[in-house]
């Protein structure tokens, strides 16, 4: 999964003609790396990020979307608000990428009645403010339960388990012992059934560990990213797709799968 962030425009026009036309090459490109989905966001679920109106948000994701019309992969949008949510499917979206698993009011009817995909991603508190304190007793078990119940709660609502993904949600309300932990026993998520997507790509866990500003992480990335895929990670959203796809042709080979 390529990482598409559609980044408000800063001229003076009114218009978003110049960070559209990016954010569709920029996606254009992680298609012919090798990307089997695009993971469209606006920006409004980054940790510490101020929340965007969601208009805002369809105003950056819409013309991107609409410029994708002919692509050849699914297209997931990265929001937790049903309106984007409605507005991105309707353009073309297939699956709903949510850090709030579908858990704000009208979000899971909405892609109940779409017959949308889903990613349901664990986080603890609100992005503006989990990273001050994390705390679990037992951040495997706490985290597995709640994915394990999401998975109730969405199946029973009439989202078939086909189109259901799970996601521990790296960095979302979690130290780096909580993050550490979390890849280590990324099994245990994959024994709940579903397939496991794994964001880990330029995470602050991976700055903490090497000393390296985010603009360098992409070494961290890619082994972060075949840590995730050896412990059974169907899915890694990652900016740095050639290089992630490199990676896994050589872990596919090795493995005797497809070249
Ligand atoms: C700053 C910090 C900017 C963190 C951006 C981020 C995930 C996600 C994000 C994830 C799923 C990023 C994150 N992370 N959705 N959205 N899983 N499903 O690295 O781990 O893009 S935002």
């Amino acid at each position: 999964m390529g990482i598409v962030n559609v980044t408000p425009d800063s001229f003076s026009d009114g218009g978003h003609y110049a960070s559209t036309a990016a954010a569709i090459a920029h996606a254009r490109q992680l298609v012919a790396d090798g990307a089997d989905i695009l993971d469209v966001g606006g920006e409004s679920t980054r940790p510490g990020a101020a929340i965007v109106s969601a208009q805002d948000e369809l105003d950056r994701v819409l013309p991107v979307i609409e410029g994708l019309r002919d692509i050849s992969v699914p297209i997931s949008i990265d929001t937790w608000k049903p309106q984007v949510m409605r507005a991105a499917l309707a353009a073309g979206a297939s699956m709903v990428n949510d850090i709030n698993a579908l858990q704000e009011e009208g979000a899971l009817k909405m892609v109940v009645a779409s017959g949308a995909a889903v990613c349901l991603m664990h986080k603890q508190g609100m992005p503006q403010t989990m990273q001050q304190q994390p705390h679990y007793t037992d951040v495997i078990a706490e985290v597995s339960a709640f994915l394990r119940d999401r998975i109730a709660a969405v199946e029973a609502a009439g989202i078939a388990r086909e189109r259901i993904v799970i996601d521990p949600g790296f960095g979302f309300g979690k130290t780096l012992a909580h993050n550490l932990d979390l890849l280590r026993e990324l099994e245990t998520f994959c024994a709940l059934g579903v397939p496991v997507l794994a964001g880990l790509s330029r995470k602050s866990m991976l700055g903490a560990l090497t000393g390296r500003d985010v603009t360098e992480r992409l070494a961290a990335s890619v082994v972060a990213a075949l840590l995730a895929v050896q412990r059974g990670a169907a899915i890694v959203r990652v900016h740095d797709v050639r290089e992630t796809v490199d990676m896994l042709r050589i872990w596919n080979a090795v493995n005797g799968s497809e070249q």
